[in-house]
């Protein structure tokens, strides 16, 4: 096993790189989260189980998956950010293309019991974290989200899962954080009650309007991110092409950018396909010479607006100068 590639909490960039232009982000570009460390998983010798509270429990090799009918979906993958500060924004963010089958296709042939009610996903990567020894990553969802949203994928912009993301095969959870997307999938444990465990009911929960207690990270919040300018760039002096990308668990209807501080001005939004992408935004404006920011704001279709600055998901403010 090699060593966590998590930089410690107090980069709340982690380093990541910059998503580009693209409107499916290349694997190079794309941000690495691991918690344990990228365990050596060697695909001939990998199974996955459907265990617990099912009738007719499965464990099948990475042939029997690879046989399953596949196909393409796009989605944002958006990291909630250092479980240690869950209140510090870090739009790590991409929009992937994965191929694989849904999870439902496996608990249909598991068949939950009626005492099901969680589905526990376990990654095969093990070690520490936090000052504590022996962990797995374990996440869980509802049932009924885990049938609905879960998806189960062995390639990533059409190339085989690299090692670093979860090679063979690893979750996705469309319009949940990149959190519930358990890597190096083992495991998949039909419960009664939710699993305690430092990665589910410790870590990465969060307080949300509505509930007296801390609520799991599941789906994501509505927000925004300027892609170009790309921050501290120096342009040459002219119009400017204002671009970013939009998201939420719905569609994204309104895209307001703020240049300078000044009024709220509507951009050009893409719609939203039959995929939960990213929707990509745009608007063009003269620039003078001298330092600028430029503010990005996302409204989605349930009227959920990005907040001012203070929040994870706040406008997204760049600086960049013309010169
Ligand atoms: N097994 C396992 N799965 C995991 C993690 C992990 O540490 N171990 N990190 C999670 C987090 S916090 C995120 S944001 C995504 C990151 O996926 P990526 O590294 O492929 O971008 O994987 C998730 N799945
Ligand atoms: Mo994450």
């Amino acid at each position: 096993m090699t060593a966590p590639l998590t930089p410690p909490p107090d980069d709340p960039s982690h380093g990541d790189p910059e998503p580009g232009p693209d409107f499916v982000t290349p694997v190079g570009n794309l941000f690495v989260r691991t918690h344990l460390g990228i365990p050596e998983v060697a695909a001939d010798a990998w199974t996955l189980s459907v265990e617990g509270l099912v009738a007719q429990p499965l464990r099948l090799g990475l042939a029997a998956l690879l046989a399953v009918p596949d196909r393409q979906l796009t989605a944002v993958h958006e990291c909630f950010g250092s479980p240690l500060r869950p209140d510090v924004p870090t739009r790590a963010v991409a929009n992937v293309e994965w191929t694989g089958f849904p999870l439902a296709v496996l608990l249909a042939r598991a068949v939950p019991l009626p005492a099901a009610r969680h589905v526990v996903l376990q990654g095969a990567d093990t070690g520490s974290f936090h000052g504590e020894d022996g962990l797995s990553y374990v996440k869980d969802l509802p049932l009924e989200t885990a049938r609905r949203e879960v998806f189960l994928a062995h390639r990533m912009n059409g190339e085989p899962l690299t090692a670093r993301h979860g090679h063979p095969l690893r979750a996705v959870v469309p319009r949940h954080f990149g959190t519930n997307s358990v890597k190096w999938l083992t495991r998949i444990v039909l419960t009664e009650e939710r699993p305690e465990h430092m990665f589910t009911t410790e870590f990465y929960t969060r307080v949300v309007p509505g509930h007296d207690t801390p609520q799991p990270v599941r789906e994501v919040d509505v927000n925004s991110r300027v892609t170009a300018p790309v921050r501290d760039a120096k342009l040459p002096y002219g119009t400017v092409a204002l671009r970013g990308r939009a998201w939420s668990t719905t569609e994204v209807v309104r895209v307001e950018l703020s240049v300078d501080g000044g009024p709220w001005e509507p951009a050009r939004l893409d719609t939203l396909g039959a995929d939960p992408a990213w929707q990509g935004f745009s608007l063009r404006r003269w620039f003078t010479p001298g330092p600028h920011t430029v503010r990005s704001r996302a409204t989605d279709a349930l009227g959920r607006v990005q907040p001012p600055p203070g929040s994870r998901n706040s406008v997204h403010e760049v600086g960049f100068t013309v010169a």
